[in-house]
């Protein structure tokens, strides 16, 4: 994976020159702090850097007036107090002597990121930059915000590379109204955003925040707006929300390219946001994102103002950027309430607009009190913070991202070099000893795979490989005993996503330590809250909507330390649908993932799969295609059934 990184030293020159407690958070050390961190972690000598350039008058044309780019020259040559004079004709903004030449080359920075995914030098990337951009408007700077850095790479990546369909996802703590009203009769241009609103009390205190803001003429459904009514929102609430709103809608939309307005005061210990997302939630809000647009997914930074979280949130986002696993998320996942109705109202105020949002009953909004105001203490803050340090050193990336097992070699299998092809097998007592147990796996070929499975799963449990693609001829028996091997060796639960004809191991354990998902049941069944069936549905809309909806929030409130992946006999799933299925199970667990499929599968649908576990984008679905009435009919049923136990299915509040 080459991940750009763009950056210029000089965006450090721009400061705040009086005392204004409004402004003193957005410092130059937001910069510095995240690239140190990012050295340190040997992240940035992994990157493509580049270094930013400016932004030219004519590209500034594409959003701003001629007035405001004549004023914001104009600014280099005034004094202090000519600047704070001017400076206090914006809300929460602040000029110096640099900020014109900092700003363009924030401008500057996104654009070339954008040209660096768009020609091909990079798969994916990062622009440090400040000033911040989604507050400022066609002719006004707003909240830090002097340029409009990413709707500036909007608008070039549609004018010079020819795109037509763009998505921005703003995940800022704050509502880039900036951003919002530059698109927001555009039907090309699809903003997301989630934002700290409090019920209209929170800056920038617009009503245009809401929900219920979903754009203008043509652009009507293209700007999705979801407005956190309480503080405190953390992980499960964040990854409900990229579930159950923003990704039904982004796939429907099918983006070209993603743009992130990538803030990190919606993270824990920002003194702005107040939230508890921690910095490895980033990581994964990412890779979900990088299932979109072939992976062209462009971060630019917003704010951010606890150094320490910022940074380390930077670091999570670059990790995912280049296709490291993510770690896993902590915290219970249990979305609150207050959660829930948002992204019930989004939903809602959605669902005229997108196919994709219709698959919920209708339920009456439940009108609810609001539970205690979140008040996030310093000290706990630091305690996650430094327990999350901890996890990092005791959790270091695997040596070997990706493994593959083969019991034949074909030549047409296509891999990324970095891609280990395992020689190697368990020992042969350990082998033995299950060979004995099933006899379908005494035999020759199947006794074989079995050892080079086991070889690949302990490289999982022990911490030597990340993930890896297995081929048998024993497909059930095989799954048997990984399951009971991973369980008796370190794992403490097992996922399995078991796709085809492939019935549930009779003697597994009903502890609660293995989740069984079938896809491709005969009918949709919660057996228990362990076992889960559902039929394969027949389109595109239907296959998304049983990841989104079922399988996902399924496997992310499971928390399990390995997943095992089986595409059985007649699994039925096209290469970039199994490439889907394992790109995004890579999240849960840590990146700790097995396939294991038939011996006769093609060398395509093996090479795709590791490719994806390895992380690379997987390749587009294809057009997408309604959902059919019994797909849809098919999850609902299963969410009124789990819903009660499994809370990452819930998409509304529970009146
Ligand atoms: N206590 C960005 O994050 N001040 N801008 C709000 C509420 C303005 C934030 C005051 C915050 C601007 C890019
Ligand atoms: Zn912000």
């Amino acid at each position: 994976m080459r991940t750009a990184l763009v950056y210029h030293e000089e965006m450090t020159a721009a400061r705040l020159l009086w005392e204004d407690p409004e402004c003193e958070i957005e410092r130059p050390e937001r910069l510095t702090a995240a690239l140190e961190r990012l050295q340190q972690g040997g992240l940035e000598q992994r990157c493509l850097q580049l270094a930013a350039r400016e932004v030219s008058e004519a590209e500034l044309g594409l959003v701003h007036s001629p007035e405001y780019v004549s004023l914001l020259r104009g600014t280099q040559a005034l004094g202090t107090e000519e600047l704070r004079a001017l400076s206090g004709q914006y809300d929460a903004v602040y000029f110096h002597p640099s900020t014109f030449h900092c700003a363009r080359l924030a401008a500057g920075a996104a654009l070339q990121l954008v040209d660096a995914v768009l020609t091909g030098a990079a798969h994916n990337g990062l622009a440090l930059v400040r000033p911040p951009g989604h507050h400022s408007q066609r002719a006004a700077a707003s909240g830090f915000c002097v340029f409009n850095n990413v709707a500036l790479a909007a608008k070039h990546a549609q004018q010079r590379h020819g795109l037509h369909r763009i998505l921005i996802v703003d995940w800022d703590v704050h509502h880039g109204q900036g951003t919002q009203y530059i698109f927001e009769d555009d039907p090309s241009v699809l903003y997301f955003s989630w934002h700290r609103y409090e019920h209209g009390r929170f800056w920038p205190y617009l009503r245009e925040s809401d929900a219920d803001a979903i754009g203008r003429g043509q652009g009507r459904g293209f700007t999705v707006n979801l407005p956190w009514n309480q503080v405190g929102m953390g992980n499960a609430d964040y990854m409900a929300a990229f579930l159950h709103v923003l990704l039904p809608v982004a796939f429907e939309f099918d983006p070209e390219l993603v743009l992130i307005s990538a803030g990190f005061d919606s993270a824990i210990g920002d003194p702005e946001g107040q939230m508890q997302a921690t910095p490895e939630c980033f990581a994964h809000l990412t890779q979900l994102l990088q299932v979109l647009a072939g992976g062209r997914v462009c971060a630019v930074l917003e704010g951010g103002y606890h150094l320490e979280s910022l940074s380390q949130s930077v670091c999570m986002v670059v990790k995912a950027l280049l296709g490291d696993p993510a770690p896993p998320l902590s915290g219970p996942m249990v979305p609150q309430h207050s959660a829930l109705e948002s992204i019930q109202s989004a939903r809602a105020a959605q669902a005229p607009h997108w196919t994709s949002l219709r698959q919920q009953e209708e339920r009456p909004s439940p009108v609810s009190p609001g539970g205690p105001k979140f008040e996030a203490a310093e000290a706990q803050t630091s305690a996650v913070l430094s327990s999350l340090l901890d996890q990092l050193h005791l959790h270091p990336t695997p040596p070997v991202r990706t493994a593959v097992a083969l019991t034949a070699l074909d030549a047409a299998l296509v891999l990324p070099p970095e891609v280990l092809l395992q020689e190697g097998s368990a020992p042969q007592e350990e082998t033995q000893a299950w060979a004995r147990l099933y006899k379908a796996l005494a035999q020759d070929t199947a006794f074989i795979a079995l050892g080079k499975v086991l070889h690949l799963l302990n490289g999982i449990l022990d911490g030597q490989v990340s993930s890896g693609i297995a081929t048998t001829p024993a497909i059930a028996v095989t799954l048997e005993v990984a399951i009971s091997h991973g369980l008796s060796h370190r794992a403490q639960r097992v996922l399995c996503v078991a796709v085809g004809q492939l019935d549930r191991p009779p003697d597994l354990t009903s502890d609660g330590r293995t989740l069984w998902l079938s896809i491709r049941g005969k009918e949709a069944a919660a057996l228990s809250t362990f076992h889960v069936s559902v039929p394969l549905p027949g389109t595109t809309g239907g296959f998304l909507s049983c990841i989104l909806a079922l399988v996902l929030p399924l496997a992310y409130g499971f928390q399990p330390d390995l997943v095992l992946v089986v595409l059985g006999p007649a699994h039925g799933l096209q290469d970039p649908q199994a490439a889907l299925l394992a790109a995004l199970l890579r999240g849960p667990a840590g990146g700790r993932v097995l396939v294991l499929v038939e011996q006769e599968s093609p060398s395509q649908l093996v090479g795709v799969v590791g490719r994806v576990l390895h992380g690379e984008a997987p390749p587009i679905l294809g057009p997408f295609s309604m959902a059919s009435p019994e797909d849809l009919q098919a999850l609902i049923h299963l969410r009124g059934q789990l819903e009660a136990q499994w809370k990452m299915l819930q998409v509304a509040a529970p009146s």
